[in-house]
Parts: structure tokens; C-alpha cells; sequence
């Protein structure tokens, strides 16, 4: 096949990585003071910029959850990169290792015995997944446009406005007035453009796509421009243990439809060639082969044609009226007022080098907000769920893979769902559940000879379930018991009983089933029960008994033994859950003061590690927290403490979360600031490690959406009914005083309104949906209301002073 010759487009240098400097200044664009073209600049819900984007970090980012692209808004060359969230390397393929079980006696003897570089070594050579690495999710193509005398472009600016999910582009050139909108149409399934030139016949460009995978081939037929292709391999040959890794299988199209308003349009090889038209509007669908994580027998040739039929008859101005009214239809739900400032007003990259010192709570705002559009943009029903780049990845070898990491990254993912009133984006995550409860079964019979699934520390898009890349941190196996969490989770917040019949019990199930068997006593002290061979993710290697996998578990058994309560089901099985949860090594205070993260008394205050595991209980677990466990909680904000303030933007994103429940807002807002000021690129989108642009990960983002809520609301604890506390701003910071936030979610199905000012709350609204006790609290003041499904009840602060 031939590659397209991307030369056609890029004349100019845009796509080259830019001569700033991002390693040691990252964001030293300067001081523009020029105002744009837009009159409201001061919209908190937008990012704006007023020169196109040199890199891809700097690019815009509209999704529909299942494509996704970057805008980078060049003046004479437009690049719109873009994705399709199935575009995935390998093909169908169970991990499971055949009979790894055999070794699983051996390597708790060696564990137990303290010979954990033999327990390494057994753990590569026999218990590892087939291959020993997952595969990767990978870029679609680019949509090239090309504007011949651009380059002079004036009053430039680009922006994305998160209220309407619109990206815009505006600039004049010799008096005319230029205009690009792009949005990802969810109803319509494309990626629309329009092309705008304020003079008739004024519009003259070139369009076309190519490809970053080897194996593709671009044509034109009638108004179309077709993309065909088949996926690259990520890993190739044979892994170190001689299994061979599966070839990448699936093939992709995707079909630009060009229409003009006015003017000519020259068909060419590989593009068209619009020339002088008022105004043209593009459509671009993209479809795989990828049907389900066992079948792959989809035609994309037939799913683009589908797309496109789908399209004829709605114009232009309904399709993106459909799709405001779509996005809306979500995002509107919570809206965030924290305040302006000037500095508000300027354009973004500006606002972040200003940040840290200067006041701008409306910047808290718009990444509180960006979390939630990016979640909406990247996770609907039937897409796939946010990986590590949500769904937008330019690299055909991103970081891990742009795949699944469940130690800690995919689930932070879904963190802001319930919380934000995302519910239905969440749904891919539970999907994805589904899937694994499936896959992890084999894993669970060939690792460890259990009935019951299991799933380690990553997954792809083939549901892999096996340990991978190293035993030291691989084998790992509460995965799936951390992902069930967001199972319980939706049925906590939305008391969808049928849900949890039908589909979160079965899987809760059956993952407590694999633990039931699995804990083995400790030998210092039988009565224990305790995990292993296990990691505490990341450090220390393999062990037996780390404090996380105990708190996951004991969190996946109570989840387990209240559903069946609540169903009225399975009483023998809650039984003896609550017999061996009773029984799971319990956390434990160490020789300074700390929470252990392993069973052994061996935390350093030298240990600045970004993971820090044993925190799971405050949050996202609960079993440790101020009110009822006031000793473990100060040991575990000392352990959190000796780890300083997270060198990574995920584990930063995680401190916000944790010092909300800590009841610690000051610190909460100083790693919120940090989060940004270290980690945010100039599109906002975070950055995993400090002063590197690359890679780029959104957990981050998300992380930080959720913190924002947690330091507003928490609904985790509950009174001896069993009625959830609503804590109203449990965590605020002094630099957050005065604001409102309309529509957060408590557990219980409660939706949340809430006023302050100088820092004390002044009235709080509560809609009730299932008619459940009300317990607010603020200022350990408590308000106890019993409630209607469907009614609205409002309180001031002197209700709180009884
Ligand atoms: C884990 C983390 C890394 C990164 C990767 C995707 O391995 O330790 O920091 O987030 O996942």
C-alpha cells in the first residue's frame, strides 16, 4: 500500500516540535496582552489561546467516547488528529498461563522464608501472563487541511468552550474572516467541521488524511476521502520466557465527506481541492473491525458507510444542535462558581504560569469542569472506557501502552463519576467489569486453581487478566476486587435495585469467591488471614500480606455481604464472608506512629515513593477515617505525610482526595495547585511526571475533578441505621471562601446544592430521588430530615446552629 504524501500539507513547520524550550521553562510564552476576537473571554468554562498549537500537548481535545481528536488549529495547516477508542494492537487472545498454580505453593513457602529474588525468579519464569506484556491502544489518523496564504493570518485565536463541547478557530487574513468550528457529534457518531470565510467565494483549501500506521492506503471517491488500513503490532517476536506475541489483527477505515458551499471542487489521488466557496462542511466517521474482546469480525468499510447514511438529511445546524443539546444534557448538571479574577481573562497557557501566586479560583473551576468534559468526552455507554489517555494518544508506542493500569490510574479514571452526577459515563468501566469477570476466570483456575475471577495489575482492550511485565509489582491481584468498588459505587449513589440484582451482584459474587479461598493464615499468628503473593503496587516487591490488598478485600466482602442482605439472598455465603473478613490481617500502627503498608514494621520516612498504597482505606476506601477510627487515620496522615507532596501528577491528583478526607482543605488546595502548576500541559491535560511533556495521562485531571468534589461534599460514612452523612464542606480551603455548586451527588441518591461565603456555608438545597433519611452535617452540626423521592428541601446556616 502507499503512504500518503503528507508533504502535500505540511509546508510549513507546525507539526515539528517547537523551538521553545519545554524541558526547562515549560511555559514561558510570555506576556500578550492582546485581547481576542471573542468578546467574552472571560467565560470560566473556556480554554483559549491566541497562537495555534506547536505540539501536541498544546493541541485541543473533542470527543464523542468513542472517536476522539486534538485541534491543533495551525493557521495555513490545520491537523486534526484523531482516534477511535477499538483501535487497539494484538487481537483476541487469553493470558492465562497454563498451569501456573503449580508454582503458587512455591512461591508463598519462598516468600514466607525471605527469599524474594527466588520468588521473582520462579514468578517470571512459570506465573506470568502469555505473552508477559499487553498491547497497546494507538492512533487512528489526521484529518490535513490546507489553507494556501494563511500563514499571514492576524487576530488569531482558538479556543474550547466545555459548555457547548465546541472547538473554535478565528482569524482574519487581508480583511477576510476566517472561522473553523469542530465538534464530536455523539447522536450523528462523526466528527464534524465547518469551514467559514466572512467573503463569498474567499474559502479555497485542500483536505485530506493520512496515517500513522505502516499498512495503509488513502483514495478519493466522489465527495469522499477514504482512509483504509491495519493496525501495527506493539510487541513483536517472542516475549523473554519464548511465548510469542499474537500479531495485530485489526483493520480500520475511515471516510472524510467534503461538502461545499459555492466555488469548485477538484477531485484529486488522495485529497480534494475546494476553491473559492462561501463555506464547507466536513464529516469524518472511523470504524475497526473490533466487535467484543472475543471477536473481531466487525467491517469497517460497511460501519463507515452506515455512519454516513445515518447523516444524509440532517443538516449542519441540527446535527450540532443535537449535539449541544446532547453533551448538555450531562454536563449541566453541576455547575461551579468560585469567583473571577482579572486574571481570568487572559488567555490559558497565561493563566498557568500565574497560578501558583496570583488569585484565579476560577481556574479551579474550569479544571473541575474540563475533568467532567473530558469524562463525557471519553466514556459513554458503548464506548470503551477512558484508558490512560482517555481516548486521545498520537503515538503508535505511547507510555504503557495508553492501556488499563488498575494499581491505581483506571479507576482514579472514574472517580468523579457518581460524585459529579456522571453516572452513565461510568458505564463503560462497569462493561469493562463484565469482561473480566469472564477473562479472569481461566486466570483464576490456571493461577491459583480457584473458582471465583481474578484480574492483576493491567488490562487492554482483549480483557487480560494474567500478571504481566515483572513478578515484583505483576502479581498483584486485587485488580478486579478495586474495580467491583465502582459496581457498588453506582448502586450506593443511584439505588438502582435492578442493577444490583442483575448486574453488580453477580460479579461481586463471584470476586469475593476467589478471595474466600485464596487468604491463607499467617504463620506468626494463624488466626490472621492474609494476602499473597502480592505487592503493596509498586514497592518492595513481591510479599505476602500487603495492607492494601487486605482493605480492598475486606471493602469487596462488606459490599458483597450488604448486597446479599439488600437482595435477600445467599445468606450461608455472607456468612462466611463476614466469618473471614472478621479474620483479614488488620491495619496496624507502627514503631513511629505510621499506618504499615506491609505486615512487617519496615515504613520509612525516607520514602518519598509516588504510590502510597495503604492509603486506599481512607479513600477510596473508608474503613479508615477521622470520626470513627481518630488513631488509624493519624497514623495514615502521618504515613501520607513522610511521602512528601507526590512527585507525580496522579498521586498528587490522589493527596487532594485523601487530605479532603483528612478534613485538611488547606493542604488538599496546596496539591491542587501543585497538580497544575508541575503537571498541567498548556492544553490542561496532565502530565504524569514533573517538568517532561510526555506522557501526558489523565487520571490526573480526573483525580482532581474528584478531589474539587471531596473537599465540597463527602457521603461516605454513615449513622448506625445505616443513612449516609452528608458533610457538607468538610474540606474547605481559605482561598476557596466564597462560592456555589449546584448538583453533586451523596450516596443515598441525594442531589446537592450548596452557597457559601467567607468560608461559612449560607444555605445548602438537597433534590431527594429515592426517598431515603437525610442526614446533613456541617460544622459537626447535624440536620436529620426524613424525605420524599422527588422532593427538594433547603436549609440555611441557622439550621445548623440548633
Ligand atoms: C503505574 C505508575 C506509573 C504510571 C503507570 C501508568 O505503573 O506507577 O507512574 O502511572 O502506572
Amino acid at each position: 500500500m502507499q503512504p500518503y504524501n503528507r508533504r502535500d500539507f505540511i509546508k510549513t513547520a507546525t507539526l515539528a516540535l517547537s523551538s521553545i524550550s519545554l524541558a526547562g521553562l515549560p511555559f514561558s510564552f510570555g506576556c500578550r496582552k492582546k485581547e481576542g476576537l471573542f468578546s467574552d473571554n472571560s467565560s470560566p468554562l473556556s480554554l483559549w489561546y491566541d497562537e495555534p498549537a506547536s505540539v501536541w500537548t498544546e493541541a485541543l481535545p473533542v470527543g464523542n467516547g468513542r472517536l476522539g481528536a486534538m485541534v491543533y488549529g495551525g493557521k495555513e495547516n490545520e491537523t486534526i488528529q484523531f482516534n477511535e477508542d477499538t483501535l487497539w494492537s494484538g487481537q483476541p487472545h487469553d493470558y492465562a498461563h497454563e498451569g501456573a498454580h503449580e508454582y503458587l505453593g512455591q512461591l508463598r513457602r519462598l516468600l514466607w522464608e525471605g527469599r524474594q529474588d527466588e520468588a521473582h525468579e520462579l514468578g517470571n519464569e512459570h506465573f506470568m501472563s502469555q505473552p508477559f506484556r499487553q498491547t497497546a491502544y494507538l492512533p487512528f489518523g489526521n484529518i490535513l487541511l490546507n489553507f494556501p496564504g494563511h500563514e499571514s493570518a492576524s487576530d488569531y485565536q482558538r479556543r474550547l468552550d466545555l459548555g457547548e463541547a465546541l472547538s473554535t478557530v478565528s482569524y482574519k487574513v487581508k480583511g477576510v474572516q476566517f472561522k473553523r468550528e469542530v465538534f464530536a457529534s455523539r447522536p450523528g457518531q462523526t466528527l464534524a467541521i465547518r469551514l467559514e470565510a466572512s467573503g463569498k467565494g474567499d474559502l479555497t483549501f485542500t483536505a485530506g488524511l493520512d496515517s500513522p500506521h505502516s499498512k495503509y492506503h488513502v483514495s478519493v471517491d466522489g465527495d469522499h476521502i477514504i482512509l483504509k488500513g491495519k493496525a501495527n503490532n506493539f510487541h513483536q517476536g517472542r516475549d523473554r520466557n519464548g511465548y510469542p506475541y499474537p500479531e495485530s489483527r485489526l483493520t480500520f477505515e475511515a471516510r472524510l465527506k467534503v461538502k461545499q458551499e459555492g466555488g469548485k471542487y477538484n477531485k484529486k489521488e488522495s485529497s480534494i481541492e475546494v476553491v473559492g466557496a462561501k463555506s464547507a462542511i466536513l464529516y469524518l466517521v472511523a470504524a475497526t473491525s473490533f466487535v467484543s474482546y472475543n471477536d473481531i469480525s466487525g467491517n469497517p468499510q460497511q460501519r463507515c458507510i452506515n455512519y454516513l447514511a445515518n447523516l444524509e438529511g440532517r443538516s449542519y445546524e441540527k446535527l450540532k444542535a443535537e449535539h449541544i443539546k446532547d453533551f448538555k444534557s450531562l454536563f449541566n448538571r453541576v455547575t461551579l462558581d468560585l469567583g473571577n479574577s482579572e486574571i481570568s481573562k487572559r488567555p490559558t497557557d497565561e493563566r498557568l504560569v500565574s497560578f501558583t501566586k496570583d488569585e484565579d479560583p476560577a481556574m479551579v473551576t474550569l479544571l473541575f469542569q474540563y475533568g467532567r468534559y473530558l469524562l463525557i468526552s471519553s466514556s459513554r455507554p458503548e464506548s470503551q472506557p477512558a484508558n490512560l489517555q482517555g481516548i486521545w494518544n498520537d503515538k503508535l508506542e505511547p507510555s504503557w501502552g495508553s492501556k488499563y493500569t488498575l494499581n491505581i490510574n483506571a479507576e482514579m479514571n472514574y472517580w468523579p463519576a457518581e460524585i459529579t452526577n456522571l453516572s452513565e459515563c461510568a458505564e463503560p468501566l462497569i462493561s469493562m467489569v463484565e469482561d473480566l469477570s469472564e477473562t479472569g476466570q481461566n486466570v483464576a483456575k490456571e493461577h491459583y486453581d480457584l473458582s471465583g475471577w481474578v484480574v492483576h495489575h493491567n488490562t487492554d482492550i482483549w480483557r487480560g487478566a494474567a500478571p504481566i511485565n515483572g513478578a515484583n509489582h505483576g502479581i498483584w491481584v486485587t485488580g478486579g476486587a478495586w474495580l467491583s468498588q465502582h459496581l457498588w459505587w453506582r448502586y450506593q449513589y443511584t439505588g438502582d435495585k435492578e442493577f444490583l440484582r442483575n448486574r453488580a451482584y453477580p460479579i461481586l459474587k463471584e470476586a469475593s469467591r476467589f478471595f474466600t479461598d485464596y487468604l491463607v493464615p499467617y504463620p506468626e499468628n494463624p488466626e490472621w488471614l492474609v494476602s499473597g503473593p502480592s505487592n503493596s503496587p509498586e514497592i518492595g516487591g513481591l510479599v505476602m500480606g500487603p495492607t492494601m490488598d487486605h482493605q480492598i478485600i475486606r471493602n469487596l466482602f462488606s459490599n458483597t455481604i450488604e448486597a446479599a442482605e439488600i437482595l435477600g439472598i445467599d445468606e450461608d455465603f455472607a456468612a462466611e464472608l463476614k466469618e473471614k473478613r472478621e479474620r483479614i490481617a488488620p491495619n496496624q500502627i507502627g514503631r513511629l506512629g505510621q499506618l504499615q503498608e506491609w505486615l512487617e514494621d519496615v515504613d520509612s520516612p525516607e520514602n518519598h515513593h509516588r504510590h502510597f498504597s495503604h492509603m486506599w482505606g481512607v479513600f477510596p476506601g473508608c474503613e479508615i477515617n477521622r470520626r470513627k477510627t481518630p488513631k488509624l487515620n493519624a497514623a495514615a496522615r502521618k504515613s501520607l505525610q513522610w511521602r512528601g507532596d507526590g512527585p507525580v501528577g496522579w498521586s498528587r491528583a490522589w493527596q487532594v482526595n485523601l487530605y479532603a478526607r483528612f478534613g485538611d482543605g488547606e493542604t488538599a488546595h496546596d496539591r491542587l495547585v501543585k497538580l497544575v502548576a508541575r503537571n498541567a500541559a498548556p492544553n490542561l491535560l496532565n502530565k504524569c511526571w514533573d517538568n517532561r511533556i510526555q506522557p501526558f495521562q489523565i487520571d490526573g485531571n480526573f483525580g482532581g475533578t474528584s478531589g474539587v468534589a471531596e473537599m465540597l461534599l463527602q457521603s461516605h460514612l454513615r449513622d448506625e441505621h445505616g443513612d449516609y452523612y452528608q458533610d457538607l464542606l468538610p474540606a474547605l480551603p481559605s482561598r476557596l471562601s466564597s462560592g456555589k455548586i449546584s448538583g453533586i451527588k451523596g450516596r443515598g441518591g441525594f442531589e446537592i446544592s450548596l452557597n457559601w461565603e467567607d468560608g461559612r456555608l449560607v444555605s445548602v438545597k438537597v433534590k431527594s430521588q429515592q426517598g431515603n433519611k437525610l442526614n446533613l452535617r456541617y460544622n459537626e452540626q447535624m440536620v436529620s430530615q426524613e424525605t420524599i423521592a422527588g422532593e427538594t428541601y433547603t436549609f440555611g446556616r441557622t439550621d445548623f446552629n440548633k
